[in-house]
């Protein structure tokens, strides 16, 4: 499980690229957005590592960084 700390969400609709994005990256088996938190909590094999989750974030238009839990 990683926790990731989004930057740029202003509303539900971005919370739905996110959560999009992150959704379709191989290996990823839930995806839990928050906008007040702006915050990903995401659930995943070894399959998807950090660079392909936070390099999804980025080509929806946003920025990730590693969050502690
Ligand atoms: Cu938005």
């Amino acid at each position: 499980m990683t926790n990731l700390r989004i930057t740029g969400m202003s509303c539900n609709n971005c919370v739905r690229h996110v959560d999009k994005a992150l959704r379709a990256v191989p290996g990823v088996t839930a995806v839990e957005v928050s906008l007040p938190d702006a915050r990903a909590t995401v659930e995943h094999t070894d399959q998807a590592t950090l660079p392909a989750l936070i390099a999804a974030v980025e080509s929806a238009g946003y920025e990730a960084v590693t969050a502690p839990g």
